[in-house]
């Protein structure tokens, strides 16, 4: 039996094409920033941002990390989405590691922040209160259902946290997405931002690794900061040559992955029992829940699913996300429907 997963974008194998890139790449200690296939992955990487640089890093979290402790000393404090992946799912690093202190406001439906909440938890210089440095923002939001924000809203958030002297991180992971999902390109979701970081590793499919993109300044205090972490990889364009492939053929394709979620989400919502976020999907990922009829506990529904060959996600009680990506086809989406109506219909 194929296994159908869609637990995540993460899950995703190299290419035949990455793993042939990987075996040919040719490598140097990074560390003296000798390895010519990451220094080509940084440059293309950059210029997709609209960055004059890059850094090539272990994963998006590693990416997050390092751009807030470069932005931030210890004892600032950062704005940040009360559902955004650096508040949420980073294993708490910025305050652990960094010292820095989180100032979480409420994400919008659509996972945007409103500037009057931004502008009011801005902290005015008062020696109580730390010193506000830094707006996180992430696109497409993971946390609310893998919306995207517009090139506008980036603009005038941006445009916003600088008027009042504060930077602003971009946790881009998926901005491929979230740019082919609009038909722009993704540097002018990235450009108005400081940093951005965004991931090689989910629907790009590469085995490992993100960039963090931004001034040259900002890139060489980040490359200290990796080194720091422990993340200086030495002869990493073995891993970096599948970023290369990842950047050059994997970016355009994902417009099939979110009509594969569209053609999932349309099957799902026939369902009985299945309740669907309304405006899901708007990329790559479908979130649903059980309705109060189905007689089935959270962990219950995976397990039948899992039984039939079809992997899927917990994000609460009784609700879900299914994400496609490069390895699931059209057969695995009517599969993985059929499986939920054996299960539950
Ligand atoms: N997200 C993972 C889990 O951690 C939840 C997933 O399965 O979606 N930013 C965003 C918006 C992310 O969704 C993720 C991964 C990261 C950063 C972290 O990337 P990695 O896993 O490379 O550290």
């Amino acid at each position: 039996m194929k296994t159908i997963d869609l637990r995540s974008d993460t899950v995703t194998q190299p290419t035949p094409a990455m793993r042939e890139a990987m075996s040919k790449a040719e490598v140097g200690d990074d560390v003296y920033e000798e390895d010519p296939t990451i220094n080509r992955l940084q440059e293309l990487a950059a210029e997709k941002m609209g960055k004059p640089a890059g850094l090539f890093v272990a994963s998006g979290t590693m990416g997050n990390l390092i751009a807030v402790l470069a932005q931030c000393q210890r004892g600032d404090e950062v704005i940040v989405g009360k559902k955004n992946h650096v508040f949420v799912h980073e294993a708490g690093g910025i305050s652990a590691l960094g010292g820095i202190h989180s100032n979480q406001i409420i994400n919008q439906p659509d996972g945007s922040l409103l500037l009057e909440d931004v502008a009011e938890a801005i902290r005015p210089d008062d020696l109580h209160e730390p010193f506000t440095r830094l707006v996180c923002l992430e696109n497409t939001h993971n946390g609310c259902g893998g919306v995207y924000q517009t090139p506008a809203y980036m603009r005038q958030t941006a445009e916003f946290a600088h008027s009042r002297g504060l930077s602003v991180h971009l946790d881009g992971a998926r901005i491929f997405n979230a740019a082919i999902a609009q038909g722009v390109p993704a540097s002018q979701l990235a450009g108005p931002v400081d940093s951005v970081t965004f991931c090689l590793s989910k629907g790009l499919c590469a085995p490992v690794g993100s960039v963090l993109c931004g001034s040259r300044p900002f890139i060489a205090k980040a490359r200290r900061l990796r080194k720091m972490l422990g993340g200086g990889m030495r002869q990493a364009g073995i891993l970096a040559a599948a970023g290369i492939v990842a950047l050059e053929k994997m970016v355009d394709r994902l417009a099939e992955d979110h009509a594969r979620a569209r053609k999932l989400a349309d099957g799902l919502r026939l369902v009985p029992g299945l309740k669907l976020d309304p405006e899901t999907p708007a990329t790559n990922m479908v979130f649903l829940s059980l309705r109060p009829e189905v007689h089935c506990n959270t962990d219950e529904l995976i397990e039948k699913l899992k039984e039939r060959g079809v992997l899927i996600g917990a994000t609460g009680e009784r609700s879900y996300r299914l994400v496609t990506h490069y390895w699931i086809e059209d057969a695995g989406v009517e599969e993985t429907i059929a499986a939920f109506r054996s299960v539950i219909g």
